[in-house]
């Protein structure tokens, strides 16, 4: 009898001791497993006199039942002790403070040629927009650059390692130009109806904003660059209109009158006559500084016709600015590479 207490004991002890699932069902083994102490006390029985073996089996059972009893009460423990650590280990302390992922902003070029955009949309210019990698006839021939201009030469212009079907390098556009020869002759194949039939051909307005790129890299330039170019032709538009439309637009791009505009002489295959077109503003921090905020002309005769239309009966001007100084005018930003870098210490400022 005392030495079922022991054994009883010992298994409780034992169980209590498995620190693991796996060492309990191993200690389970050397109590009841098929060689286990409580199963050579039931072989044991055997050798017993009827009666003894009654009274000492019943014994046995008892003692076998409370060490069973005893395992599943250390199996419920084991097993509420992993439950307890697994759902702290996946605890969520939802009183700590967020993380919160800062909000992105458009970069100020971008921002800069939006406002540009809106501002001409509103006088009726489409915007029009295409490829960066262009032949050497859209970013030369047709804008009547001569065949040895040195803008044609591996010093200015980025070529591409590909030919074009004439047989010459692809170039990096060095202008935005192109996408406007490319918008005038879709623009005239799209009359040509009433062209041929010798009506009025409804007035191409247009800006061309986009990547522009030249071998050329300090602080005031950079190899990838930003441009817009407008155009604008007609039967009959004029320099007075070009005098308008851009003395609007740095009206309201800087969002003042307080400001005088020349037009200084200059020199553009793509024009004739062609002019810089300074603003001074007479206010704030660059008060009576001339700025040159654009190049500008009358479309040159030869350039209309490679457009698809006929010179004598439309005629036009065309403009080109550059966002990325005009961002910089407007934000009063001194350097021009503080644009490209990437640094968000510096774009957050703009957000
Ligand atoms: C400028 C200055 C003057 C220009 C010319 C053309 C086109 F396609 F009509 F020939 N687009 N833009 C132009 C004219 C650009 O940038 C300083």
């Amino acid at each position: 009898m005392n030495d079922l207490v022991d054994l009883v004991e010992a298994a409780r002890a034992e169980f209590t001791a498995a620190p693991t699932p796996a060492a309990l069902e191993d200690a389970k083994a050397r109590f009841l497993g098929k060689s286990g102490r409580v199963t050579e006390l039931l072989k044991g029985l055997a050798a017993l006199a009827h009666e003894a073996k009654k009274a000492r089996g019943a014994e046995i059972n008892q003692a076998k039942a409370a060490i069973e009893a005893a395992l599943q009460a250390r199996r419920e423990a084991l097993a509420a002790a992993e439950l307890e650590r697994q759902l702290r280990a996946e605890a969520l302390d939802v009183t700590l403070p967020g993380r919160s992922r800062g909000t992105g902003s458009l970069h100020p070029v971008s921002r800069t040629i939006e406002r540009i955009e809106a501002i001409f949309a509103s006088m009726g210019f489409d915007v029009a927009e295409g490829p960066e990698i262009e032949t050497d006839w859209m970013s030369f021939t047709a804008l009547n650059n001569p065949e040895n201009h040195p803008a044609r030469s591996m010093q200015d212009t980025f070529y591409v390692d590909l030919k074009d079907a004439e047989g010459r390098w692809l170039n990096l556009r060095p202008h935005t130009s192109p996408m406007q020869v490319r918008y005038a002759r879709q623009h005239a194949a799209r009359h040509a109806q009433e062209i041929a039939a010798g009506r009025p051909m409804p007035e191409i307005r247009v800006i061309a904003p986009g990547r522009t790129y030249r071998v050329d890299s300090d602080a005031t330039h950079s190899p990838m660059f930003h441009q817009c170019e407008g155009l604008w032709i007609g039967q009959n538009v004029s320099f007075k209109d070009l005098k308008v439309v851009l003395s609007d637009f740095v009206r309201r791009f800087f969002e003042t009158d307080d400001f005088d505009m020349r037009f200084r002489p200059s020199f553009f295959p793509f024009t004739e006559p062609s002019a810089e077109v300074d603003i001074a503003f007479r206010d704030g921090p660059l008060a009576g500084r001339w700025l040159e905020v654009a190049g500008s002309g009358q479309v040159h005769p030869n350039v209309v016709r490679n457009f698809g239309l006929d010179a004598e009966a439309n005629i036009g001007f065309a403009f080109g600015m550059g966002p990325d100084r005009l961002a910089m005018l407007r934000d009063g930003i001194d350097d021009m590479r503080l644009l490209f870098e990437g640094d968000l210490r510096f774009l957050a400022q703009f957000r």
